[in-house]
């Protein structure tokens, strides 16, 4: 059942409310995670935890309890839930304030836990691969909204995932703002060739995703050369393969790009031997 821990009261999905004065409504002004848990497990707690609070960092918020006690309450939250496989939603936004931005009148940022049933994409698509579209919409410039941020403003991913939405694809692949391939709406992206795997660096302006650095660990555990480097559309349509990682999607194949056939035009051996190994790692 969804459990909702708010501000240090544990509500169910009808109960849980925060104010029309909250600036995390009002502008978007605060900071989010998105956690799986397997097996009643938490995956990756801790690195989920760090980059929750360098988000809030990084936009003069400060997160109103200890990294500590925050891990502890997700851990009750997912007991409590009584959920074995599920999603964590940890927020946290600037708090009720007034009408106006100026962050100094929020008094005290709210924190937010939702852990709640995991929503997946059908296995189909996973032995298949994505038909993914390029969005129009890039990425937020990193000197602006910094991508490495994991804020309440999604807006530009959502528009992006509009396009796909219209253009009938199962996926989209964001630019940063030099034309430079960033990643999906909501995961990270690889691309395969002659068996060396490379995939955007953080610097460059992207979001430094977990199962992104888990799929890091695990390739070069497993021999593959993987290079962290600024990657062009070009890269994908000469690519032997392309994959997606994030908390959600997993690791999932991308079978065409714009209309092309990426590789043989589904998922590859590299694709697929990272994919199993993530499952091992998760399920396993
Ligand atoms: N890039 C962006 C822009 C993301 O939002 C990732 C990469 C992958 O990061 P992780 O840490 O998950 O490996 C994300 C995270 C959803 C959903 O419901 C997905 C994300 C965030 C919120 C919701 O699909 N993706």
């Amino acid at each position: 059942m969804a459990t909702i821990w708010l501000d240090g009261e544990w509500h169910d999905r009808d109960t849980a409310k925060i104010s029309v004065y909250d600036h995390g409504l009002l502008y978007g002004d605060g900071v989010f995670e998105g956690i799986r848990v397997y097996a009643g497990k938490v995956f990756r707690l801790a690195e989920h935890v760090e980059r929750l609070y360098d988000s809030a960092r990084a936009l003069w918020l400060e997160v109103p309890l200890p990294r500590e006690e925050l891990a502890g309450i997700i851990e009750e939250a997912v007991g409590r839930s009584g959920l074995a496989e599920a999603y964590v939603r940890p927020i946290v936004t600037r708090g009720v304030g007034d009408l106006g931005l100026d962050p100094r009148k929020c008094v005290r940022p709210s924190v937010i836990v939702i852990v709640d049933a995991i929503r997946m994409w059908p296995a189909e698509l996973y032995d298949r691969g994505l038909n993914v579209v390029t969005a129009a919409t890039p990425i937020p410039h990193r000197e602006s909204l910094s991508p490495r941020v994991k804020s309440l403003n999604y807006l530009a991913h959502i528009l992006a995932r509009i396009e796909g939405i219209n253009a009938g694809a199962d996926e989209v692949l964001m630019l940063d703002s030099a034309g430079h391939v960033a990643e999906g709406s909501g995961e990270n992206v690889f691309v395969v060739r002659d068996r060396i795997i490379r995939t955007p660096p953080p610097y460059a302006g992207i979001l430094r995703g977990v199962t992104r650095d888990v799929v890091i660990d695990l390739a070069r555990a497993a021999g593959y050369d993987l290079r962290e480097e600024i990657i062009n559309r070009y890269d994908l349509y000469t690519a032997d393969e392309a994959f997606f990682s994030g908390t959600a999607a997993e690791v999932v194949a991308i079978r065409a790009l714009d209309g092309r056939s990426i590789g043989q035009g589904r998922r590859g051996p590299v694709t697929e031997d990272l994919a199993e190994r993530y499952r091992a790692l998760t399920r396993g």
